[in-house]
């Protein structure tokens, strides 16, 4: 199995977290979603991050569609993502609220990289921001300090999308020690955990 992208997009970490736990055997090719486009585009016409290609030579794209087929595949009676019932909205909706503000931390930092200077709408970065960092201070208070993990008693896709969403919120400026300290605390513990660990950009 072949995952191509790099660890530095959350897209793509979270895939490889999945496969870790998963006990999944892969190789990576890490490309980059703007500089590699054109290797990318033989995997993915989108020219985006993550696509896995999978020992048959299928290609899978988009990182939800993933870890869906990896969810099937591997996750046996305990999948990161729970199959049905209200545990499974549970996750799947913290999993969203991540993956957007990801999302948002990206399209202010694209703002800034692709764009010439005087083009660049500072407004629009901030709406991004605060976006963002609305959707923490959301998630911070579902926390409670005294479970290990959310939005259940074990560890899910919601977990693993709260540890790449946070690491990069942080690294975009958003100063989480600060404004979600149980958010902080969770997604540090976790991000000990040799799975995450050796995913870490
Ligand atoms: N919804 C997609 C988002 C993937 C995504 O935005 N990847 C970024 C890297 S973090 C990328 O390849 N961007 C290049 C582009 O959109 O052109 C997923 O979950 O996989």
């Amino acid at each position: 199995m072949l995952l191509i992208g790099v660890n530095r997009s959350p897209f793509t970490r979270r895939v490889a977290i999945t496969l870790n736990i998963y006990g999944v055997p892969y190789e990576q090719r890490a490309l980059s979603g703007f500089g590699d486009r054109e290797a990318i585009r033989a995997s993915n016409p989108l020219g985006r991050i993550p696509a896995l290609m999978l020992d048959s030579g299928e290609v899978r794209v988009d990182s939800n569609a993933i870890i869906d087929h990896l969810d099937e595949a591997y996750g046996r009676n305990r999948p990161l993502t729970p199959r049905d019932g209200a545990d499974r909205r549970s996750v799947l909706k913290v999993a969203a609220m991540m993956m957007g503000a990801c999302e948002k931390c990206l399209h202010a930092a694209y703002e800034g990289n692709h764009r010439p200077p005087e083009k660049v709408h500072q407004p629009w970065i901030d709406d991004c921001m605060a976006q963002a960092a609305h959707t923490l201070a959301a998630i911070e208070a579902m926390i409670d300090a005294r479970r290990p993990y959310l939005p259940l008693d074990r560890l899910t896709q919601a977990d693993v999308t709260a540890v790449v969403a946070e690491r990069l919120a942080r690294a975009r400026g958003i100063d989480t020690d600060a404004h979600m300290p149980r958010l902080r605390a969770l997604t540090s513990r976790l991000a000990e955990q040799p799975f995450f660990q050796v995913t870490e950009p």
